[in-house]
């Protein structure tokens, strides 16, 4: 440590919100914003310091801090940029958009590959025949992920998912007019974040994306809202990866005559006899092979 060159106490916190040439740092105990620049020494530093890092820092004069250190990430989300994410709530509604088991799929893939733990949360169970959601919510169980069912218009499920997200640095994510903005000012009406129809939505333009901004939860924790988006392209994965984002399959994939199986045409695959036998969803090994076959299809599109 610098000793006499700077005598000011190093504090530790987390950089919560990034701004062109500095950064709002939240303080650990006591939730007070402190802004902050980053140290000579660390100028290089400015390009790979992220909403969600912990930092020590320095309040030399006035309520002005410089940022001295980051302290080692834990994990980088690369969409939206945030350093240590420990888990993404995707967000889904029951209806209005339409409820879809491929759209759900394709989102867990993108979760898994980030090495994500996810949370699944089917909202405006309100529109829904709460039974048939309730079936679906029952198969991803079944394969180890948490479901909640809520209605954030009706604070429904709103106190299980607040539990939840408690400690962590959570991501929203999800299609467009899900509930996600609705959701967190239910958990935290003062976030007063903007929601809003569809239809409203669209004359918005491209220019929606916010920077990842840390929302501070009450109690112990961090949200982070993302615009809702619903391409999900898989081009930069390789086909053993996408099968590897299927837990269900890891352990059934053991009597597959080749390690390198990947549950589609070959012989003696223990993957697909357990979807014979209803051991693995259907709809799971359809949406797999779907994407599989994207990414095969992009390769090919690339050798010729
Ligand atoms: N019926 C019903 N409507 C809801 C519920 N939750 C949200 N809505 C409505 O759904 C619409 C979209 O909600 P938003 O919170 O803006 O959706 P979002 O997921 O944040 O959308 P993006 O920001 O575009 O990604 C709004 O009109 C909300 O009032 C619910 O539980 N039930
Ligand atoms: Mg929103
Ligand atoms: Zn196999």
């Amino acid at each position: 440590m610098g000793i006499g060159r700077n005598s000011a106490m190093l504090l530790k916190g987390i950089v919560v919100k990034a701004y062109n040439s500095y950064y709002a740092v939240q303080t650990d105990k006591e939730s007070k914003i402190v802004l902050c620049t980053v140290r000579g020494r660390l100028k290089q530093a400015r390009f790979t310091l992220l909403v969600g890092d912990q930092v020590e820092y320095t309040v030399s004069s006035g309520q002005k801090g410089s940022i001295e250190a980051i302290l080692p990430r834990v994990s980088m989300l690369k969409r939206p940029m945030v350093a240590n994410v420990d888990q993404v709530v995707l967000t889904f509604a029951c209806r209005h958009p339409d409820f879809s088991l491929q759209i759900v799929d394709r989102f867990l893939v993108l979760a898994e590959a980030s090495q994500l733990h996810s949370v699944l949360c089917f909202n405006k169970v309100d529109l829904a025949n709460r039974q048939e959601i309730e079936q679906v919510a029952d198969m991803y169980r079944a394969i180890g992920y948490p479901v909640l069912i809520v209605a954030a218009k009706q604070h429904e499920g709103i106190e299980d998912l607040r539990r939840l997200l408690h400690d962590h640095i959570s991501v929203f994510a999800g299609p467009s007019g899900v509930g996600k903005s609705t959701l967190l000012n239910a958990i935290e009406p003062g976030l007063l974040l903007k929601t809003g129809d569809l239809s409203e939505k669209i004359g918005r333009g491209k220019h929606t994306t916010r920077h990842a901004e840390l929302l501070s939860l009450i109690g112990n924790g961090f949200v982070v809202d993302t615009p809702g988006f619903s391409f999900t392209e898989f081009i930069d994965m390789a086909e053993q990866e996408v099968r590897d984002c299927f837990p269900e399959f890891h352990e059934l994939q053991a009597p597959c005559k080749f390690s390198s199986c990947l549950h589609d045409r070959e012989p003696q695959c223990g993957v697909k006899k357990a979807v014979l036998q209803d051991e693995i969803c259907s709809s799971r090994y359809e949406n797999y092979l779907a994407i599989l076959h994207e990414i095969q299809a992009n390769k090919k599109g690339y050798r010729s």
